[in-house]
């Protein structure tokens, strides 16, 4: 197949599941990527893949650059000239919308492509619901010859809160267990308590900063927060503010998640919502033992108390405890780091996974 991706290029989930796809993808098909810049996961990949770039023309006038628009015309360009069968658009805003243009002025020039769009959380249940966005998202979503959802708990969002009764296939997360595994280095004196993101309000940073000042009364531990977001800058406030600065580690965007993770005793994700947590399957596939509030579609990756633990949004005092109880009780740390591994293996690995992704092409191809 003949396949056109376009995601956001950034660290962000949606970016780094979509970019995992292409490449994936890229040794049975034809994959041309369409951003405005080069996906970070594709830079040391990128002769296995196409890159298309996205120009936006700057105008005196344009207080707002129409990108939405400059993607529409680019994809109409690679669907021609690549002769393209699908548009795999992830996050719904403002992708549906430029692939749905895109596929109108296509079939005027005599191309028939299909467009595919992947939900991935934000893009329905926070952004997509604002009134700037929602009518414009729904039509985007309608129009689409294919929907998936990372979750059941995303498809559930999307029926209840867009009123929509078509078809949404739910398709998972996945890693590549080959790449996220366990390597790691010898025994050290302190524990290290990991949470990586993009530092946006929704992630809740400033309850893992507090869990971890908990954890310090009684256990001798550093906290690496790494990602970088609007949010980063308070968090380092706070960090100074609760006395902590000095045993907090920020390394901002990093590529090497692999390396941070197998320095890592236990991984927190402690957002307010998570439509799925591809971050913390990271973590469980490095057998990294995750410590996640209950929400979204957390619960249908992580099974309390067998491969990981879940929490109460903003019950900081459990999550403490349970972080405590890893960090003091290697057997139980390094059985649930086992149990999380054998559930990716199980459900999420991208053997799993990317042919899901394969015959939901070919169904929306044979209409
Ligand atoms: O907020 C983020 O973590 C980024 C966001 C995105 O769309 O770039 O991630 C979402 O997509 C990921 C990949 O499908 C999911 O694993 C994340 O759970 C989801 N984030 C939220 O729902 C907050």
């Amino acid at each position: 197949m003949r396949i056109g991706i376009t995601c956001y290029p950034t660290f962000g989930g949606s970016g780094v599941l979509a970019t995992e796809l292409g490449l994936k993808l890229s040794s049975r098909h034809d994959v041309h990527f369409i951003c405005y810049s080069l996906p970070i996961r594709l830079r040391d990949e990128i002769e296995k893949v196409n890159f298309h770039e996205v120009v936006v023309e700057p105008y005196p006038l344009f207080k707002y650059p129409p990108y939405t628009l400059a993607l529409v015309s680019k994809m109409c360009e690679v669907v021609r000239e690549e002769k393209l069968d699908i548009l795999h658009v992830h996050y719904a805003i403002p992708h549906s919308i430029s692939a749905y243009l895109a596929k109108k002025l296509s079939r005027e020039m005599g191309f028939d492509v299909k467009v595919i769009t992947t939900l991935h959380g934000t893009d329905v249940h926070l952004v997509g619901l604002s009134p700037s966005y929602k009518p414009v998202t729904r039509l985007g979503i309608m129009e689409s010859d294919g929907v998936t959802a990372v979750s059941k708990y995303l498809k559930r969002t999307l029926q209840n809160e867009f009123g929509l009764t078509r078809e949404i296939k739910v398709i998972y997360n996945f890693v590549d267990p080959e790449k996220f595994k366990r390597v790691r280095a010898e025994k050290r004196g302190v524990k290290i308590i990991t949470h990586i993101s993009n530092f946006r309000e929704i992630k809740r940073v400033p309850d893992v900063i507090k869990v971890f000042k908990r954890v310090l009364r009684n256990i001798n531990c550093r906290l690496i927060l790494a990602g970088d977001g609007p949010e980063r800058l308070k968090a380092e406030k706070l960090a100074v503010e609760l006395g902590v600065r000095d045993k907090v580690s920020f390394y901002g965007e990093s590529i090497d998640v692999v390396t941070i993770l197998n320095k890592t005793d236990v991984f927190l994700l402690l957002s307010q919502n998570e439509s799925f947590g591809l971050a913390a399957l990271e973590a469980m596939s490095c057998e990294v033992p995750v410590v996640a509030t209950r929400v979204g579609g957390l619960p249908e990756v992580i099974d309390h108390g067998e491969n990981g633990f879940l929490v109460e949004v903003g019950d900081l005092e459990t999550t403490a405890r349970y972080v405590e109880n890893i960090l003091k009780d290697e057997d139980m740390a390094s059985k649930i780091g086992g149990e999380a591994r054998k559930k990716v293996l199980r459900f999420f690995s991208h053997e799993k996974i990317v042919p899901q992704y394969e015959s939901f092409y070919r169904k929306v191809l044979s209409g």
